[in-house]
């Protein structure tokens, strides 16, 4: 039965208000990153319609005011009444909480979101918003601030097109700052697009005296995806595998190649949400490629009878993948809610992937090989770098001290109050010892450059006595032993000179523990230090600044005459003790910076370009990118 109209206009009112009231419950955060997160829900909407077939083009344009437009060509959100709500299913869609797409009836809905939480949100979190809908003629317009409706759904004019318009201004009372990032916005929509075939999606900033436009546009959609990932890197065959086809109502994308690193890089997707933690659909993916593969191997008789079966990480080794999966009710698990539970899901993309792989290896029999060969490669390294641990671990048993002689190791017992600062060199590493905190602070400092590790195998590597002291310091173990509650401390620190070497060494370091670690990266451990550049004494007082910018700020304010001191600090090792303690490491006054990975993909971008061989994407990456603190920190 339906309710009257004002039971529910409370109800409404009620839900939007609780969206003001704790934003973060549905949008994350009212930082940046939330502010972003209203476009990508708006969007959403639009990709589902295009996932329906429905439009083919979406518009994305940030306006002079920093507010946000998106527009479709798909069919409009329905502006009749919604029979069970009394009210049009577009004030629907935007007044009510988890609303998004279950109107309309027949087919299944797959819905985008990454909270799944709507277009009601954005409208509760926007000073005003304006949505008008094309369709059967008439314009459609309404009007609504901070959630509440302003001007009902009306008539304002005749068009012969159809589609959405949505308008809004994010609020200023909520958002602690409402300034969009055109690359950052450009980053997800190009991800969007790759993962949907044939959309055409335009960003248009109108913020600068010159417009400045973008259209991502991908007829090959994940197989182009692919392309793009190993673009920066040398692919070890020409073709990218690509397949795609539909299981029990599930429809699955696959599509990989391999190039000649070490690591392994795959991004997976439901309903174009990234499952960072995977799930059940990568499980498919890794069982259907390591027998497919095996059974290959066997049959063009690259292994012999004797011979062990390669294991999925062999064969993974330098395979850059997408897998891509559209699923009606999935259930999402995890930590992060980001790791697909639907057991189906598995046989699904099993069957799909599996025979139309078994196919691609008939077909190109040269790439069965030389994937083959790098895996029994790599299996031999692995089984070298399992030796040589296995050595390392007796030989400290024996020792009877399994930590490495230049660690400084804190006292207190529970891990998770203890850090860990991996300081470059030992003069730096010296001033942090004299100023750390000894029961909760360890210090680890290191020697000059450290290893590459995108360049080595896993056994080589494990040769490096640097790689080494952290890996046995952190006491997480590595690769197939890894296991994090054995983690030694809450925080691992990374801490260099805030010059350009500092810079290189920290990038290094990230790399390791981005490629071989990422789970402490995903789960919070890993933190940037930020020491100071100057120190200016003016009238007795100190003043730490982080940056130029900064500095010219800091002399504005206290006025450039009798200034006692301006140093610039070379290096960490510079600092005594105390000012280190004081700018960098004492817990209540320093800043750290968390390292994060929202977006897996254009981390791994960044990671081939600044480390790979390529020197000119090094370059300019270097220079669009010199400004932030940290490249990861998104
Ligand atoms: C629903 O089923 C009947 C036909 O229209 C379907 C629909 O709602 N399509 C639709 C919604 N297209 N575009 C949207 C949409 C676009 C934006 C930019 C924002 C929102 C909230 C929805």
């Amino acid at each position: 039965m339906a309710a009257t109209y004002n039971e529910n206009q409370i109800q409404i009112l009620e839900g939007l208000q609780a969206v003001r009231k704790r934003p973060g419950m549905y949008i994350g955060s009212t930082s940046s990153k939330g502010l972003h997160h209203l476009v990508y829900e708006i969007v959403d909407n639009a990709v589902d319609e295009a996932l329906a077939g429905a439009c083919d083009t979406i518009i994305v344009s940030i306006h002079p005011d920093n507010t946000i437009s998106v527009l479709d060509n798909g069919r409009g959100i329905p502006v009749g009444i919604h029979p069970q709500k009394g009210i049009s299913t577009v004030e629907v869609v935007f007044t009510i909480l988890h609303a998004g797409g279950k109107f309309g009836g027949g087919g299944y809905k797959v819905s985008g979101g990454l909270h799944g939480v709507g277009a009601s949100v954005v409208n509760a979190l926007s000073e005003w918003l304006v949505v008008e809908v094309y369709t059967e003629g008439k314009i459609y317009q309404e009007r609504f601030s901070r959630g509440e409706v302003i001007q009902p759904l009306t008539v304002i004019g005749s068009t012969d097109k159809t589609g959405t318009f949505v308008h809004f201004k994010p609020d200023e009372e909520i958002f602690e700052e409402v300034i969009f990032d055109f690359k950052m916005l450009e980053q997800r929509l190009k991800e969007t697009a790759f993962l949907t075939k044939a959309l055409k999606i335009q960003l248009i900033d109108l913020r600068e005296n010159e417009e400045k436009k973008k259209v991502f546009h991908y007829e090959g959609g994940i197989k182009e995806f692919v392309g793009h990932l190993n673009k920066h890197k040398t692919p070890i065959y020409d073709e990218v595998f690509y397949c795609e086809g539909e299981k029990d109502g599930i429809s699955v994308e696959v599509a990989f190649q391999h190039n000649d690193a070490y690591v392994e890089n795959i991004f997976s997707f439901v309903n174009n949400i990234n499952t960072t933690e995977g799930g059940t659909h990568l499980s498919g993916f890794k069982t259907a490629v390591t027998k497919t593969l095996n059974d290959y191997a066997r049959k063009m008789g690259l292994l012999k009878d004797a011979d062990k079966n390669l294991s999925g990480e062999d064969i993974r080794e330098g395979m850059t993948a997408i897998v891509s999966i559209k699923i009606g009710e999935p259930q999402f698990e995890g930590q992060t809610k980001t790791k697909l539970g639907n057991s189906e899901a598995a046989g699904a993309v099993q069957s799909v992937f599996g025979d139309q792989l078994t196919y691609f290896l008939e077909q190109n029999p040269n790439v069965g090989k030389i994937v083959v060969q790098k895996g029994i490669m790599a299996a031999r390294a692995r089984d070298a770098a399992r030796k040589a641990r296995d050595l390392t671990r007796r030989k400290s048993a024996l020792e009877g001290n399994a930590l490495p002689g230049k660690l400084a190791d804190c006292s207190e017992k529970d891990a998770s109050k203890c850090e860990i600062y991996i300081v470059e060199g030992d003069s730096a590493g010296g001033s942090a010892k004299s100023a750390r905190s000894p029961k909760t602070q360890a210090i680890l400092p290191l020697r000059g450059k450290i290893l590459n590790v995108e360049k080595v195998r896993i056994d080589k590597m494990l040769e490096n006595q640097e790689i080494r002291n952290m890996i046995t310091a952190f006491g997480a173990g590595i690769s197939d032993d890894f296991d994090i509650s054995k983690l030694r401390y809450g925080k691992i620190i990374l801490m260099t000179d805030a010059d350009v070497d500092g810079a290189h060494i920290r990038t290094l370091l990230l790399t390791f523990l981005y490629r071989y670690f990422r789970e402490l990266i995903e789960q919070d451990h890993v933190y940037i230090a930020q020491p100071p550049l100057y120190l200016v004494e003016k009238n007795k007082k100190k003043y730490y600044v982080f940056d130029d910018k900064e500095l010219e700020k800091v002399l504005e304010e206290i006025g450039r005459t009798g200034i006692s001191r301006m140093q610039r600090y070379k290096g960490l090792g510079e600092m005594n003790p105390e000012q280190l303690w004081e700018t960098t490491m004492d817990p209540e006054s320093r800043v750290l910076v968390k390292v994060s990975i929202d977006d897996a993909a254009a981390a791994d971008e960044i990671f081939t370009k600044l480390m790979g061989d390529d020197v000119e994407p090094r370059r300019q990456f270097i220079n669009e990118h010199a400004h932030r603190v940290t490249y990861l920190d998104i």
